[in-house]
C-alpha cells in the first residue's frame, strides 16, 4: 500500500514525456535532490500504475513447519512481560523482512505451554484468534474468560485488556490476526500493560459476552446502538459449521444462498449493526464440496487464508500450491485467486476489506466464473 519513492539519485533519462537529458536538466535534478524534492514525471509509473501493483506477494506457509518451530520456541523462549507473547509472524517475502503478512495484516502462530500465562495488556490494534486445532486455553478479555477450541473464531477488539492462560495438560497453538502493519504505517498505535497474570482463572464453557450477545438474530434491548466492533467474544464452530452445511443443503433443494456451485461462504458479523466484526478486519469461512472450484476472482485489498479442514489447490496469479490442514496463503491486492478441491475443503479467510469499503476504493473482478466439477 505504500508507494516507495526510490532513494537513488534522479537520472535524467530520455523517453516519452521526458525532457532532454542536458547538463542544465542534470543541474535541475541535483537542485531537487538538495531540497528533498521529487518530480512526478520520473515516478509516475510506480506511483500511478493502471491497476494495483502491490509489493506484497502471494506465498504459502505450511502449518506443520510453523508448528514445529513454535514448539521449539516453546522450549527455548519464555512467555512473559516484555516480550508479551510467544507469537511468530508470517513475513511476506515482498515486504522486506518485516513481520507483515500483507501491508495491513499481521498473521502469527501463538504457542502456550500447559500452565503458562500470556500477560494482560491492551493495544489500539484489533485482534482475533482462529483455532485450527487443540483446546484448553482461555483468553480473558476485559475480565471475561473465553474458551478457545477447534473451529472457534475469537475477538479482541482494540483497547480491551486481554491475557491468555493454558489450563490443559498439553500445549496449544493457534492463529492470531491483527492490523499491526496498518496501525504502524498510519501512526495510530497505543499500548498499555495490565497484570502479569490473568486474575479470573475460571474456565466457563461460554463467556459472558456470548451469553449476552451470541443468540441468533437477537440482541439485548438494554444495549441499543451500533458498536464499532462486535461484542461477540467467540463465534463457535458448531454455528459456523451449521450455517455452511445448511447453505449447501439449501442449494440441493433449489434455494439460493451459496456463492457458487458447491461453494458456501459466511461472514462473521457484528450483531449490533450487521457490519464486519472489527473496523479493519473482515473474517469469513468458506466450504467447498468435493470436486468444487471457486471462481477466479480478484479484489482490492489483501487477504490471508488458512485451511481449516480438507485439502485442495490454491492458485494466485502464476503461483499454485497444494494446501492441507492449517496451511496459510497470503493474497495481495488485485491478484487473481482460485481454489479447487478433490475431497472437500473448509477455509478460513481474513482481509482488510472494511478499509477499502470505507474509502470507497473497493473493487472486485471475476476473471473465470465458478463451475462444478463432477
Ligand atoms: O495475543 O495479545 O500475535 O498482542 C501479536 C500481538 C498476539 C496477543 C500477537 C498481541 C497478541
Ligand atoms: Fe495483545
Amino acid at each position: 500500500m505504500t508507494a516507495t519513492v526510490s532513494p537513488v539519485s534522479l537520472q535524467a533519462v530520455a523517453g516519452p514525456g521526458r525532457p532532454e537529458p542536458t547538463p542544465a536538466l542534470h543541474e535541475l535534478y541535483r537542485g531537487f535532490e538538495q531540497e528533498l524534492l521529487v518530480p512526478l514525471w520520473t515516478e509516475i509509473g510506480d506511483l500511478m500504475p493502471s491497476a494495483p501493483r502491490p509489493s506484497a506477494v502471494a506465498h504459502r506457509w505450511r502449518w506443520a513447519t510453523l508448528l514445529r518451530l513454535a514448539e521449539r520456541a516453546g522450549e527455548l523462549v519464555p512467555v512473559g512481560r516484555g516480550g508479551e507473547r510467544r507469537a511468530v509472524a508470517l513475513a511476506n517475502p515482498g515486504l522486506g523482512g518485516l513481520p507483515y503478512a500483507t501491508p495491513t495484516l499481521w498473521a502469527a502462530i501463538q504457542y502456550l505451554n500447559p500452565g503458562e500465562d500470556a500477560p494482560v495488556h491492551r493495544h489500539s490494534q484489533h485482534a482475533f484468534r482462529f483455532v485450527v486445532e487443540g483446546e484448553g486455553v482461555w483468553t480473558v478479555v476485559d475480565g471475561d474468560p473465553v474458551a478457545m477450541r477447534r473451529g472457534d473464531f475469537l475477538l479482541t477488539p482494540g483497547w480491551h485488556f486481554h491475557g491468555h492462560h493454558n489450563q490443559a495438560e498439553t500445549p496449544m497453538a493457534w492463529l492470531d490476526g491483527l492490523d499491526i502493519p496498518l496501525s504502524h504505517h498510519i501512526g495510530s498505535t497505543f499500548f498499555e500493560t495490565g497484570p502479569d497474570t490473568v486474575a479470573d482463572r475460571s474456565t466457563p464453557d461460554r463467556s459472558r459476552a456470548e451469553r449476552l450477545w451470541a443468540h441468533p438474530g437477537l440482541r439485548p434491548v438494554s444495549r441499543p446502538g451500533s458498536l464499532p466492533s462486535s461484542p461477540v467474544a467467540a463465534y463457535r464452530w458448531e454455528h459456523t459449521d451449521a450455517a455452511l452445511r445448511d447453505q449447501l443443503a439449501l442449494a440441493d433443494e433449489g434455494f439460493p444462498g451459496v456463492v457458487g456451485p458447491g461453494h458456501a461462504a459466511v461472514r462473521f458479523t457484528n450483531p449490533s449493526n450487521g457490519g464486519d466484526v472489527m473496523p479493519t478486519i473482515r473474517a469469513e469461512m468458506h466450504r467447498l464440496r468435493p470436486g468444487a472450484r471457486t471462481a477466479t476472482r480478484r479484489e482490492v485489498g489483501s487477504s490471508v487464508w488458512q485451511v481449516f479442514d480438507g485439502a485442495g489447490t490454491v492458485r494466485v496469479g502464476d503461483d499454485e500450491w497444494e494446501v492441507g490442514r492449517g496451511d496459510l496463503v497470503t493474497v495481495p491486492s488485485w491478484q487473481p485467486l482460485g481454489v479447487r478441491t478433490g475431497d472437500g475443503l473448509d477455509l478460513f479467510r481474513f482481509s482488510d476489506a472494511p478499509l477499502f469499503e470505507r474509502l470507497h476504493a473497493d473493487r472486485v473482478q471475476i476473471d473465470t466464473p465458478e463451475e462444478n466439477h463432477p
